[in-house]
């Protein structure tokens, strides 16, 4: 993750909601989906090109490490054919529909995965929530969004991975040069992760964009926001549960999740004021007060009226049907920092409150069991 949020501009923020999916570091999942389950076809070991070594010298003198040692683990890299094509945006651009989004993240396994997670790690979920005042069900659904509890954490050797975007980024790219950037010190960044931690780079499978671990955290985010939250003096995104969610939970500290605030409100509009125009224009942004909000044509209706902080119009493309909308709070934010989509906070967020709703109802009926009162 991703973490380029100190780029934020409202173009950049535009773009992020048009092409977020197409090369944010991060959401790789349904791309990585196409290559083979076996893991993907390895081409050229990178370990002769000039280029990588030159690199190899300057990333071990600014990083301080063992020139020979950076040497011999690019040594064991390869390029990866599909990579560059798999960071390519998309040549046909569907159109967004939440439906399918929502059909395909708010259903009844991984709901069910949730409930479990919740149950095996409660006192650390509850530990996490006293720690950084992020709750549980926010946690949940941002593991269950991005890796089904652990169950896709991907495929892809991440030296492999690195080296290729690093080293071979496609040309063809609208961005090239800045993605080709980010990803260089991604990859300096995985190198002296693996040093620190005493693992062999070869070693790691993540994502085709070298996203790690159940939280899917690139290196910098690793580096940045990942917390020992279990004391063993490691830090372990692939196994630890406790390393788990208490990194999730200290990345939505840092950027700023406020502590009881909703996400969102529901809003329906009066069409005589409407101003769409006005009202789409901060994009996910929360800009617009309370009555600068109403004056706009929105409509909001109990808690919202009571609501302190700005508030921005979420807008959720259903395909041909009607979008939907809803009035987005900070909070609602600061989850599109983790990945850069309204469609995936909100995803995140109905996991969440699914598993919550479920693990309440199964409390709820365990009460009834017992005696009245
Ligand atoms: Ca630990």
């Amino acid at each position: 993750m991703r973490i380029l949020s100190t780029l934020l501009s409202l173009l950049l923020l535009t773009c992020a909601l048009a092409v977020h999916a197409t090369d944010t570091p991060k959401k790789t999942k349904s791309k990585s989906s196409k290559a083979n389950v076996a893991g993907p076809v390895a081409g050229p070991a990178y370990a002769k090109r000039h280029d990588v070594n030159e690199w190899a010298e300057q990333m071990a003198k600014s990083s301080q490490l063992d020139v020979k040692w950076v040497k011999a683990q690019l040594a064991q890299a390869r390029f990866i054919p599909s990579v560059p094509k798999l960071i390519l945006p998309p040549t046909q651009i569907s159109k967004k529909n939440w439906n399918a989004y929502q059909a395909r993240f708010i259903e009844p396994k991984r709901i069910q995965a949730g409930v479990q997670f919740w149950k095996d790690n409660q006192s650390t979920l509850e530990r996490a929530e006293q720690t950084y005042g992020v709750p549980p069900w926010l946690v949940v659904g941002i593991i269950g969004v991005e890796t089904f509890y652990g169950q896709h954490t991907g495929n892809f050797r991440t030296l492999d991975a690195l080296s290729t975007l690093t080293f071979d980024f496609p040309k063809e790219h609208p961005r090239a040069a800045e993605r080709q950037a980010f990803f260089s010190k991604e990859l300096a960044q995985f190198l002296r992760l693996a040093y620190k931690e005493k693992i062999k780079p070869i070693s790691i499978k993540g994502s085709y964009a070298g996203a790690l671990g159940l939280p899917q955290f690139m290196p910098s985010s690793w580096a940045q926001f990942a917390v020992d939250f279990d004391g063993d003096q490691h830090i372990d995104l692939f196994a630890n549960k406790a390393d788990v969610i208490g990194s999730v939970a200290h990345y939505f500290k840092a950027f700023q999740w406020q502590t009881g605030m909703p996400t969102h409100y529901p809003v329906t509009f009066n069409r005589e004021l409407l101003d769409m125009d006005a009202l789409m224009a901060p994009d996910i942004l929360p800009t617009f007060s309370i009555g600068n909000f109403l004056a706009k044509g929105a409509v909001l209706e109990g808690d919202a009226l009571n609501h302190k902080g700005p508030l921005a119009l979420i807008e959720l493309l259903n395909g041909d049907d009607l979008p939907s909308y809803v009035a987005g709070t900070e909070n609602f934010y600061a989850i599109t920092r983790y990945n850069w989509s309204s469609y995936y906070a909100m995803a995140v967020i109905e996991l969440g409150q699914a598993v919550a709703a479920r693990l309440n109802n199964a409390n709820a009926g365990e009460m009834t069991k017992g005696p009245a009162r």
